[in-house]
């Protein structure tokens, strides 16, 4: 089936948050942000941005009437800040007006006397500084320090990776809308409709049920609005409140780019041993997290990074800590993969590092490792059901690696200033909320007496083709075209309580909750029909928009069962509920069962290296991936190429700049450099590794959303391996991302690692 937003979507059609129709009266905000990364605020002149007519009013935290609060899992980010400021574009005041421009022009007139005070940007000096934003954790299994000495290899590294920017096409904003009785209606494109619920309650000093949030849908989120829509929903409501009237927000780009936080930098340092039969016996990580100035998810997103210290190898002696460092940067947040991708790097970095060493090309070492079902993870889960070794062995024989080496080989000795290289990436995801609670759903389903239907769930499409998925377990569920199948906006009147659309679990959790509430009604349905046929119930099924009798259709088709359920007064509404069974964690041990089930896959990249100019290109990316029996193949096809291409920008040519007084340098797209369509690989060919998904996943697929990403960091070590055809002496000092200008140098440079 065609994805239900594709031709609307081309066609201009889609309704996006700034689309929405204005309701008369409706002003602009603008938050006026912190022009520094860290000071004092000593005094605020507004008076001349209060002067330029159309202007309405500027807002502050004393004029909150809840609480100035917007922390989840800790409490340490206001909504506007108070006394002290401590990232650059944190949001102090909110300029309201009559229109956009005026708002725009009004806030720069704004003059703030701010007291400068130190400021950090950097991992490390916040570690130095014992700047931490909660207590470090460890993971561990087995016993590294007797390990050591049975290592026949041991190398030790550091490796780094940088901030990346959403770039969601379309950008943070919401629009409050003041209902009769107190109560506030806020549009908002957020993947979290329950959280901008409760944060705006709070911060109005509200109860969550005089707040109602709807999403239609959002132009991209990519981890970018699971917490951080929140504010701007906030201030908005905000607005809207103290003015009696509604009130818009959406950030221009450039806002949007200051004021939010990126995917955390990492820089972690690394141990590993080997045997000789290049057996990896020990590993010990010590991760650095960039968290930002407030905690934000920064805890959920350290905890996957020790989830996924060990990448998709099976490692008998691991232990890693992690610590989260407070800096003066924007809250960094959840990106695609969540902390994985920051860990998976550095065991890939550390087995690049020894295969280097013991010259050896790193797949050799990779493959000796590769996860086996039963095999322990250092939290205590044992791997089940996840195919890496066979997507591996898929991947080795389809696509032929040992032809692709020999290629490769033959075009560096016959090319003088192109060199090849060519990298390997198995992945092993866990899927499901780390956090146990968060793993539940809920779904609400209408049948209309004319037999249409309707379905509201809690997910939120954002161009991950969600709502396809949920629409065809829908149809599937009833036997029905589905084209009798509407998707309903999110709103938190119609499915509360819900988590944000997030780690690849929207299909399932949403998926299973809609069918809980399909299979109430179909119960139903089927004991209508067995008295309106005098036919066992047993013996009866909805099939072929109708109902059938032992694999053949009678007369009663779907449309004359469900006129005489309404006529005969039968609940055509259900309300399904869906929480993941078997998973639980305990944090006092670091050991349990996290996750639903794994997603695997492996991939084989290729890179060309234009030795003279430092330019490269990834010329093949080629995947087995274990989409279990897909729901959608057009919309997995999509999230597999699209995610790759992400990892790959993150790994190559994105690069988030910071200053050293924490100014964002790039901060358009002109210096911001997100992979286009020339920068996409050549080729991403893929196979599906034929096999049916776990039973915790929706129709036995599996979760697609961010797996795929992680197959991009192959093309850092591609491109690295290419680097050392034209250039031997090079010492690779895995920094990511490996941007044209380090390729450059690390091309020209000898017997010491490239320093950016
Ligand atoms: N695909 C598109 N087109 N846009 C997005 O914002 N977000 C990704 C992924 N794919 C995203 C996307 C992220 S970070 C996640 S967690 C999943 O989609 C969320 O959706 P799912 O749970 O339905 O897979
Ligand atoms: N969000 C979250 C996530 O809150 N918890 C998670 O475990 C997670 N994993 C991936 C992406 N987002
Ligand atoms: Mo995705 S990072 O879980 O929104």
């Amino acid at each position: 089936m065609n994805p239900i937003d594709n031709y609307n979507h081309v066609s201009g059609r889609s309704i996006f948050l700034d689309d929405l129709p204005l309701f008369p009266h409706t002003f602009h905000a603008l938050p006026f942000c912190a022009p520094l990364a860290h000071g004092r605020i000593r005094r605020i002149d507004m008076s001349k941005a209060l002067n330029i007519p159309g202007v309405v009013q500027i807002f502050s935290h004393a004029d909150i009437p809840g609480e100035n609060q917007i922390g989840g899992a800790i409490q340490d980010e206001p909504l506007l800040a108070e006394k002290e400021v401590s990232y650059q574009g944190q949001p102090i005041l909110l300029v309201v007006a009559k229109d956009p421009f005026t708002a725009r022009q009004a806030r720069a007139l704004i003059e703030a006397d701010i007291e400068p005070l130190p400021v950090v940007t950097d991992t490390d000096e916040a570690f130095e500084k014992g700047q931490f934003l909660f207590p470090p954790r460890t993971f561990s299994i087995g016993d590294t320090e007797s390990a050591w000495p049975t290592c026949a290899h041991r190398f030790e590294g550091v490796a780094e990776t940088g901030a990346q920017e959403h770039l969601y096409l379309e950008t943070q904003g919401a629009y409050a809308v003041p209902q009769e009785g107190g109560k506030m209606k806020i549009f908002s494109a957020t993947q979290g409709p329950a959280t901008v619920q409760h944060t705006a309650a709070r911060v109005l000093g509200i109860p969550m049920h005089q707040i109602e949030v709807e999403v239609n849908r959002i132009g991209g989120g990519f981890g970018g609005k699971e917490d951080q829509a929140t504010p701007w929903a906030c201030l908005a409501a905000l607005a809207a409140w103290k003015l009696g009237l509604p009130v818009k927000l959406v950030l221009d780009r450039h806002d949007d780019m200051r004021m939010t936080g990126k995917r955390h930098p990492y820089r972690s340092r690394f141990k590993i041993g080997l045997s000789k039969d290049l057996r990896i016996l020990a590993y010990e990580v010590v991760f650095l997290q960039n968290g930002g100035a407030a905690t934000d998810l920064s805890p959920a997103i350290m905890e996957r990074t020790l989830f996924h210290t060990t990448g998709a190898y099976f490692i008998p002696n691991v232990r890693a800590r992690a610590y989260s460092c407070r800096t003066n940067l924007p809250p960094n947040t959840a990106f695609r993969g969540f902390g994985g991708p920051q860990a998976m790097f550095v065991i890939e970095s550390a087995i690049a590092h020894a295969a280097l060493e013991l010259g050896i090309p790193a797949w050799r070492i990779q493959e000796k490792n590769l996860l086996r079902n039963g095999d322990e993870f250092p939290y205590g889960q044992r791997a089940s059901g996840s195919h890496t070794r066979n997507c591996w062995r898929k991947l080795k024989s389809s696509y032929k690696l040992r032809e692709c080496e020999a290629a490769v080989r033959a075009f560096n000795r016959s090319n003088d200033t192109l060199k090849k290289g060519l990298a390997l990436m198995p992945i092993c995801f866990g899927i499901s909320f780390t956090k146990t609670s968060m793993n539940q759903a809920g779904a609400l389903v209408h049948i209309y007496h004319d037999g249409s239907i309707g379905l509201s769930t809690g997910a939120v499409e954002m161009g991950q083709g969600i709502y396809t998925k949920l629409l065809q377990v829908v149809a599937r569920e009833f036997s029905v075209n589905p084209s009798r199948v509407r998707m309903e906006h999110t709103n938190t009147t119609r499915v509360a309580n819900t988590s944000p659309t997030a780690a690849s679990s929207g299909a399932d959790l949403n998926g299973k909750a809609v069918q809980h509430a399909c299979s109430q009604l179909r119960e139903r349905l089927l004991d209508l029909a067995s008295t309106m046929l005098s036919l066992p119930k047993t013996e009866l099924a909805l099939q072929g928009e109708g109902v059938w009798h032992k694999n053949t259709p009678t007369a009663l088709g779907w449309e004359d069962l469900i006129a005489k359920a309404f006529a005969s007064r039968i609940n055509l509404s259900a309300q399904g509920y869906y929480a993941t069974p078997g998973i639980w964690f305990d944090r006092t041990k670091e050991k349990g069962m996290p996750f639903a089930y794994y997603v695997s896959g492996a991939a084989l990249l290729m890179a060309t290296v234009d030795c003279l100019r430092g330019e490269y290109h990834i010329d093949e990316v080629d995947i087995i991936h274990d989409f279990g029996d897909s729901i959608n193949p057009i919309v997995d096809q999509g999230q597999l190429e699209g995610g790759v291409v992400q990892g790959l920008g993150w790994m190559t040519c994105e690069e988030v700049r910071y200053d050293p007084q924490g100014r964002l340098q790039a901060d358009t797209l002109s210096t911001y450099k997100v992979p286009d369509i020339y920068a996409t690989p050549g080729k991403i060919l893929f196979q599906p590794l034929v096999r049916k998904g776990p039973k915790a996943a929706i129709l036995r697929s599996r979760a697609i959303g961010e797996p795929p990403f992680m197959y991009g960091i192959a093309g850092y070590f591609a491109i690295q391996n290419a680097i050392r055809a034209f250039n031997p002496g090079y010492l690779p000092d895995f920094v990511a991302p490996l941007t044209p200008e380090r390729v450059l140098m690390a091309l020209y440079e000898r017997d010491n690692p490239v320093t950016p």
